[in-house]
């Protein structure tokens, strides 16, 4: 019974230690986790902020508005047809629209259609400057956008038009039949 004592103190003492240690190791996991999960929103606030930054710059580029979009309908056989538009620039700066394209014709091309000497004649127009607040206008007679080997059946549904200006700003717009 004597030597009972000390063995159930030193039970005691080395359940303490295990407790305190159980404690600290415990209160250490907890650290851990929240720098964790610290670590964890700092990469996702990064990823946001990003991807922010990213919305932001692209955003930058919509500063180029299309409007009245019209493809004035041809002949089923028509090889060709022309596209209508308004494009505006809202931006602080001059776009120049450089290019068009599409997939549902062979030749996408901007073309300005003029009479000389009493004859119309369609020209390919490198390079269209638009400045800034102001707007540009295609219209018969004009400005269009001139589908060329048109495939069969394609031109029935909606299609995507892609315009490129300078600086590789890209805009995109939809043509419906
Ligand atoms: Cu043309």
């Amino acid at each position: 019974m004597l030597n009972s004592y000390p063995k159930l103190r030193l039970m005691l003492v080395k359940s303490t230690i295990f407790h305190q240690v159980a404690r600290l190791t415990g209160f250490v996991s907890i650290i851990t986790i929240a720098a964790q999960i610290m670590n964890k929103m700092k990469l996702l606030l990064t990823i946001l902020l990003m991807f922010g930054t990213a919305q932001l710059l692209a955003g930058n580029h919509e500063s180029i508005e299309i409007s009245d979009v019209v493809m004035p309908k041809v002949p089923s056989v028509s090889p060709t047809a022309a596209i209508y538009l308004t494009i505006t620039n809202t931006g602080k700066s001059k776009v120049a629209l450089l290019d068009a394209s599409t997939n549902v014709a062979h030749h996408t091309m901007i073309h300005q259609s003029k009479v000389e000497n009493g004859v119309a004649k369609m020209k390919h127009v490198d390079k269209l400057e638009i400045e800034s607040g102001k707007s540009l206008k295609f219209v018969p007679g004009g400005y269009h956008i001139m589908l060329m080997g048109i495939d069969k059946g394609l031109i029935t549904k909606p299609f995507e038009v892609h315009l490129t200006f300078e600086q590789d700003i890209k805009e995109s717009f939809t043509v419906t039949p």
